[in-house]
């Protein structure tokens, strides 16, 4: 299964709505020859899309228009069953410029009326949602998919799906100012310096906004990874904003958070450090970004849910008074060795083991992992949790995975742990949930060692690091045979019949959708799904004594 890749490409529509008039150029040779289109093309490398879009508007017609008047209103992607790549396509609209068009080698541009746009003579998609966007009938943003049975010929005119819907209006604020109800933030700090590859951010950026978070705000921890600079640039700036470690960023954050900058100055060189500070500045920006909602995540993480949106989620939070929220999150399984785009690709989760069934199937089940790691661990990583807390509350982070709230706000949490169960804050929430991808390839593993380096015992100084796979991952980062051992021991599973009697145990779920949504060709691997489900007779969930017991006490560490 591999995800599909993608050209970025920019179509402008000016426009005189007043007057119902619309300008559109007709193509004179290339891609597209013969019929009328908005202007735009693709990317050329360094540019962002806004750049990209005033550089195509005047080269094609004459127009000249600053980056601040261009308005990101939507996302298309086109694909075509004769081309391997898909096309990303964001349409803005123009309503101020200077000079009058022209024609160019590209392009004859012309005026049309709104009524006379001669959708015959066009793309075929445009026919469902055009004249509905200039006509105001399709509320913005919004996002559509197409897939054609050619790029060129007769054939580009059969349209074999299409889709094209509003994102809920009230995620993403058209301009900046003003907070919506269930507008969210997500935060992350970056690093794809070492990594196998930058397609990772991508897909990360790419299915947070198309789940209706509101905003995306990359801190890329490294002026040298232009791989990642490369990647946030070719977003909308309206929706996703980017900050660079280097001195401008860290005089922002000695000014605006004095006190966590002085804890934390002996500890740059720990990511964690980096990371409080940028999850601090993310919730002081938030708000004036129309965000009031914040979830600070990793880049191997994301906010899963089958819903088209996060928003409702959001909005039922705000109903219901609660300010801060904690999440459930299951472990991803590489079933391969190596991938370029974990979230593209995987697509098998061990449960969080409060959400593992109490039975004699699932104990055996957890046994398999706990045997096959060195220090017993049933998840490799953290099993805590991560949060989204309400950005006008006044919080602070305690750490990557919490806010602290002032006195009398409401925390809740999804994770009913009996080491300290929270009766009133429980909230029984199984979607959403966090799916992480730790390590999920052999390069992902020797590249996040390699970035992290010998990291202290210590965490910022004062908790004590258990004995772990991350401990010992760390000490064997010098050796890559060393660590493409540790890879195939305890984090690849290539088994298909153990795979599928951990489904079968429910310690193990399959997810395909996050994959489908990232145009992975997940398809193949449904059908894996089917055959697994089929075959494979339904776990027996009976609460047996003995398996509870077991199951919890690993869930207390008691085991
Ligand atoms: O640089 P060039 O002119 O080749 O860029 C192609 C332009 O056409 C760009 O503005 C995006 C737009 N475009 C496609 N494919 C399709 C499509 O299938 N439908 C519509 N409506 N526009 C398209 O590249």
């Amino acid at each position: 299964m591999q995800s599909r890749e993608k050209s970025v490409l920019t179509l402008i529509y000016p426009r005189r709505p007043s007057e119902s008039l619309v300008l559109l150029g007709l193509k004179k040779r290339g891609f597209g020859e013969g019929k009328f289109n908005g202007f735009g093309g693709k990317l050329e490398s360094g540019e962002t899309l806004e750049e990209s879009a005033v550089r195509e508007l005047k080269e094609e017609c004459g127009l000249v228009s600053k980056l601040a008047d261009l308005k990101w209103r939507g996302c298309l992607t086109y694909i075509y069953n004769t081309k391997p790549k898909a096309m990303e396509v964001n349409v803005f609209d123009l309503q101020n410029w200077e000079g009058d068009p022209i024609e160019t080698e590209e392009m004859k541009p012309r005026w049309f009326e709104h009524q006379a746009v001669p959708l015959s003579s066009m793309w075929a998609d445009d026919e469902f949602w055009l004249l509905q966007y200039l006509e105001g009938g399709l509320q913005t943003p919004f996002i559509g998919r197409f897939r054609f049975k050619n790029h060129e010929g007769p054939e580009s005119w059969d349209i074999l799906e299409h889709n094209i819907a509003s994102l809920v209006p009230a995620s993403v604020p058209r301009d900046i100012g003003g907070s919506e109800s269930g507008a969210a933030m997500v935060a992350s700090t970056v690093s794809f310096l070492n990594a196998p590859s930058a397609r990772p951010l991508e897909s990360f950026i790419r299915y947070h906004l198309s789940k209706g978070f509101a905003r995306i705000l990359i801190f890329i921890d490294s002026a040298e990874d232009l791989a990642a600079l490369d990647v946030v640039r070719r977003f909308p700036a309206l929706r996703v904003l980017h900050k660079i470690r280097g001195p401008d960023l860290l005089k922002e954050q000695s000014v605006k958070s004095p006190d966590t900058f002085g804890a934390m100055s002996n500890f740059f060189n720990e990511v964690s450090a980096r990371q409080l500070l940028d999850a601090e500045l993310a919730l002081q920006m938030a708000p004036e970004l129309g965000c009031r909602w914040l979830l600070y995540l990793d880049s191997d993480e994301l906010f899963y849910t089958k819903e088209a949106s996060v928003v409702p989620h959001f909005q039922y939070l705000e109903r219901s008074g609660i300010q801060q929220m904690s999440y459930l999150n299951h472990e991803g399984v590489p079933e391969k060795a190596e991938t370029e785009d974990y979230f593209a690709t995987v697509t098998l989760f061990k449960q969080h083991h409060f959400a593992v069934p109490l039975s004699a199937q699932a104990r055996s089940a957890l046994r398999f992992w706990m045997d096959r790691s060195k220090r017993g661990q049933y998840f490799l990583f953290y099993d805590n949790g991560k949060s989204a807390c309400r950005t006008d509350c006044h919080a602070n982070p305690k750490n990557q995975h919490i806010w602290q709230l002032p006195p009398g706000s409401t925390s809740c949490t999804a994770l009913a742990d009996p080491r300290h169960m929270d009766v009133d804050g429980f909230v029984d929430c199984p979607d959403p949930c966090i799916l992480h991808f730790p390590v999920c390839g052999l390069s992902w593993l020797t590249g996040k060692y390699r970035t992290l380096g010998r990291f202290p015992d210590k965490w910022l100084g004062k908790v004590n690091l258990s004995e772990s796979f991350h401990k010992d991952a760390r000490d064997l980062a010098e050796s890559c045979s060393a660590l493409e051992d540790l890879f195939m021991q305890e984090v690849l599973l290539e088994d298909k019949s153990e795979v599928g009697r951990q489904l079968e145990a429910r310690t193990c779920m399959r997810i395909l959708d996050h994959a489908e949504l990232l145009d992975a060709e997940a398809r193949a691997s449904a059908v894996e799904t089917e055959s697994e489900k089929t075959i494979l007779p339904l776990a027996d969930a009976s609460l047996i004594g003995i398996e509870k017991g077991w199951i919890l006490s690993k869930a207390m560490k008691y085991l």
